[in-house]
């Protein structure tokens, strides 16, 4: 069974229970199995070294800004072919690009607001999962 690492970002945490539940479902719903769960403000330390692939773009500072702007949902989950088959069902990073029905079309604000982070593939999911969950 693969593992991937799925975050709900800070704007989605801050509009309430309601929206985490409902992505909550929609990952529970496409057979993922959680199997590691907590609420938390991520230290800056941390963020930055979490997002070290884009330490050189333009919208770094703002990212680490907006992911320590509030509490995250970090999420351990597992399914067979898990880091493919939740990059699918969130979509595009741009919200504006992610297909209909996809969590960030059906959340996400902006590029930069985008609802939710998923592993890229299973390099990420393997140091991603290591930071967060140890
Ligand atoms: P994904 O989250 O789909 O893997 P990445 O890894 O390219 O996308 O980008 C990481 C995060 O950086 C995105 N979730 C998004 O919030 C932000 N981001 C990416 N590109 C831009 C951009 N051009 N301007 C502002 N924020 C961006």
């Amino acid at each position: 069974m693969q593992q991937t690492y799925f975050m709900i970002k800070p704007e989605i945490v801050a509009a309430g229970e309601q929206k985490i539940g409902a992505i909550l479902a929609i990952v529970n719903a496409a057979g993922f199995r959680i199997t590691g769960l907590n609420m938390r403000q991520m230290d800056r330390a941390l963020v930055e070294d979490f997002y070290g692939e884009h330490k050189e773009r333009p919208f770094f500072g703002e990212l680490c800004d907006y992911i320590c702007s509030g509490p995250v949902v970090a999420i351990r989950m597992e399914r067979e072919n898990a880091v493919a088959a939740l990059r699918e069902l969130i979509g595009a990073t741009n919200p504006e690009e992610a297909a209909v029905g996809t969590i960030r079309d059906l959340f996400g604000a902006s590029l930069s607001n985008n609802a939710v982070h998923a592993s890229a593939n299973t390099d990420d999911a393997a140091r991603e999962l290591g930071l967060i969950f140890g």
